[in-house]
């Protein structure tokens, strides 16, 4: 089935200058990249994007880390995209995920895991809402 997902390549990773060796993988799977953009969160929009993990021992160190430098937002179209892009990334923690996925090749620990991918469906419909227009996306 052809689903969309949301991707953010975080704070690190355009620091590190990985936002062209992620996308990379992503179109050479057969991926496509409908929208995307480069956005700095404030306070607010990385409460609203992590809200799931209010109250978590981790929660502050995330939100500090993910309002610390710009990310790159997009939306990915493919057959099975939501799973296929989680199978990529590989696991949270990166010293766990393996060789291979973008994680297992470019990071080591949390929150600085270089990239999220939406894991169901209604992750997904709520993260490309919380980012993007409907008129900024471009479906095939
Ligand atoms: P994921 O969906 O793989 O990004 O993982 P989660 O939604 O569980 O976690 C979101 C982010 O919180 C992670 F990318 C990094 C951060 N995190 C930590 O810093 N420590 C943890 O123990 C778990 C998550």
């Amino acid at each position: 089935m052809k689903e969309r997902t949301f991707v953010a390549l975080k704070p690190d990773a355009v620091r590190r200058k990985l936002i062209g060796k992620i996308i990379e993988r992503f179109e050479n799977k057969g991926l496509e990249i409908i929208a995307m953009k480069m956005v700095k969160l404030d306070r607010e929009m990385a409460e609203k994007y992590y809200e799931e993990h209010k109250g978590k021992e981790f929660y502050e160190r995330l939100i500090n880390f993910m309002t610390s430098g710009r990310i790159v937002v997009m939306v990915i179209e493919g057959e099975n995209a939501i799973s296929v892009v989680r199978k990529m990334i590989g696991k949270t923690n990166p010293a766990e995920a393996e060789p291979g996925t973008i994680r297992g090749d470019f990071a080591l620990t949390t929150p600085d895991n270089v990239i999220h991918a939406s894991d169901s469906k209604e992750s997904a419909e709520r993260e490309i809402k919380l980012f993007f227009k409907e008129d900024e996306i471009f479906s095939e």
